[in-house]
């Protein structure tokens, strides 16, 4: 299948051995130097969830650090973005680095994450194009790292009637909240496909479709960018980040990395700003404060 084709209709596109090796050996040692952590001391913890203990999350670590602004340009990685959603395809602030980290949980990545509610499951206008890549750094074998897919969770189905839409997001929602509790219970969600990732490997997913991180054993490090086509959509889900999820800390792109990225034909110009969105998820209020509390 094409992988225009899989995103628009699983959701999902693997690419295997994105970077090279060297290149996995630098972007870990950075991750290391950065974290204070590393991977021969890594133990696991919160049984696995990575939650707590040695775990370390830099929310849009990408644009914040210049070390990483290579990946963002990346001949081969943009080429693949760009067979995916095209060639006006721009860098879109929406990434992270994480080591021991580990998303246990069904979730979307999105502005609204009721499915078929809200702006981003309108596409009457305009094609919703975001997409998320994660990059992996470590193997399957020292990790347990899978990374799931709901596929086809990520755009209306042809034939979704509102309830059954509702009766299959309320059964995601329940066994999402089953997964939490132990790896058996997760590998129940019989509709999941497990993506185990060895390093180098990217995958190349609508911010849409549910997904969730398994639980790991070992360490695992990540790199998320995002890319998207500048419209409604991608201003909706900058602005989002940006101004709806203040928690997560999100700055302005600095001024060089936009230099940088109108080298590479990669910046979005003149994207307008607004900070209210119709139907944005946010996390409740208690949650808010425990991550304002731990990034302040
Ligand atoms: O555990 C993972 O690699 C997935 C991370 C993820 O889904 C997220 O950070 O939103
Ligand atoms: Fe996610």
């Amino acid at each position: 299948m094409e992988p225009r084709t899989q995103l628009r209709e699983r959701g999902f596109v693997v690419q295997r051995g994105l970077l090279h090796r060297d290149e996995v050996e630098h972007y870990t040692r950075l991750i290391e130097e950065m974290s204070g952590l590393t991977k021969e001391g890594y133990e696991a913890s919160s049984g696995g969830r990575g939650t707590k203990g040695t775990s370390w999350n830099l929310t849009d670590g990408v644009t914040k650090t210049e070390a990483f602004w290579p990946l963002i340009s990346h001949e081969k990685l943009v080429g693949k973005v760009k067979e995916v959603i095209g060639p006006d395809a721009k860098y879109l602030q929406h990434s992270d680095l994480q080591f021991g980290f580990s998303a246990v949980s069904w979730h979307r990545d999105n502005v609204s994450r009721t499915y078929g509610v809200g702006p981003d499951w309108d596409e009457s206008e305009e094609m919703y194009q975001n997409v998320r890549v994660g990059i992996y750094l470590q193997s399957h074998e020292e990790s347990g790292f899978a990374l799931g897919f709901i596929p086809g969770s990520h755009t209306l189905q042809p034939g979704d009637t509102g309830i059954t839409a509702k009766l299959r997001e309320a059964r995601f929602a329940g066994q999402g909240a089953l997964a939490y509790i132990s790896p058996r219970l997760q590998k129940m969600m019989k509709s999941a496909e497990w993506v185990a990732t060895e390093p180098g490997d990217a995958i190349i997913f609508d911010v849409r479709i549910l997904h969730s991180g398994s639980y790991i054993h070992g360490p695992k490090l990540s790199m998320f960018v995002g890319y998207g086509v500048p419209g409604r959509h991608f201003a909706d889900l900058r602005n989002y980040y940006r101004f709806v999820r203040p928690e997560l800390g999100y700055g302005a792109i600095p001024d060089a990395l936009q230099d940088h990225l109108r080298g590479k034909g990669l910046l979005a110009e003149d994207v307008p700003e607004y900070t209210e969105i119709p139907d944005a998820w946010t996390p409740m209020p208690i949650m808010k404060r425990i991550l304002e509390r731990r990034l302040g």
